[in-house]
């Protein structure tokens, strides 16, 4: 395991016992940011904070990405990029899917990953070449499954005209696949992808914080993620599933140009 894998994991560990043990407390103090409904609890904050302090205690210099601090300036090679809680509406409702994330990037390319679901017990860790994991159990993501027989896992972004384009993409989706998944986190929605629990996951508005780390486990355990027509995964627009799925799935959310705006 790589260095940077190792305190990556270290962080959100403690990350992630630190938001499980003061949950029950501090979660009702709570702002909005984009809309209404997107909210950020204290412990979002006070998450992003604990991991900044760690990552720059152990590597001064790196820049960091945080969804709640933004960009860390900085001229290192080296970006952590980091969601102290995605999720955070599961986590407001004592749901038990969300997330710590933590991605290390050399050169703009994500090399280790780290995505821990306090809550379930569960860490699953990539690095770049060398595989996914949860815990010592190797990821590969399902094969050889059909659209109509897929379980495909989304979300939808806080906005309220890019919610009514997103109902409109699902209904034209769903009568064509097993069945939608909206689990609230694109973080676990892409490990789930990993460990073989939904064969595929697309989503528009999802940011580097949130695919980081979870990106790199799912294209570990085999899957592709891009956007739409070959264009890199970004905020933009989301797609991933193994290889044959993708291509199907891909070519029904293209036919919906699900990048308009309402
Ligand atoms: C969440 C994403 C999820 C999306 C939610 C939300 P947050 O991030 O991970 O995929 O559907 O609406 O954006 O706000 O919990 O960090």
């Amino acid at each position: 395991m790589s260095d940077f894998l190792r305190l990556a994991e270290d962080i959100a560990r403690e990350a992630g016992d630190m938001l499980l043990a003061k949950r029950p407390t501090m979660s009702e103090e709570i702002e909005t940011k984009s809309s209404p409904t997107d909210v950020v609890t204290a412990l979002d904050k006070a998450s992003e904070e604990l991991i900044r302090e760690r990552i720059l205690a152990a590597r001064p210099g790196d820049r960091i990405l945080g969804e709640e601090g933004g960009e860390e300036p900085g001229d290192s090679d080296v970006r952590w990029v980091v969601d102290p809680i995605d999720g955070t509406v599961n986590f407001l409702y004592g749901l038990p899917e969300w997330a710590v994330s933590i991605a290390v990037e050399v050169n703009g390319q994500v090399v280790a990953g780290v995505v821990n679901l306090p809550a379930r017990g569960e860490v699953y860790t990539a690095a770049l070449g060398e595989g996914a994991w949860l815990g010592a159990e190797r990821l590969r993501c399902n094969t050889g499954v059909p659209l109509a027989q897929a379980l495909v896992a989304t979300g939808f972004g806080y906005g309220v005209s890019r919610r009514a384009v997103q109902g409109q993409v699902v209904a034209a989706v769903l009568p064509r696949v097993r069945d939608i998944r909206r689990g609230g986190s694109c973080a676990i929605d892409l490990c789930s992808l990993a460990a073989g629990r939904v064969d595929a996951y697309y989503e528009r508005g999802i940011n580097p914080w949130d695919y980081g780390a979870a990106g790199l486990v799912a294209t570990e355990s085999g899957a592709r993620l891009e956007g739409l027509h070959g264009r890199p995964v970004s905020p933009e627009f989301a797609i991933c599933a193994a290889p044959g799925l993708f291509e199907e799935l891909h070519d029904l959310l293209a036919a919906q140009n699900p990048e308009r705006d309402a």
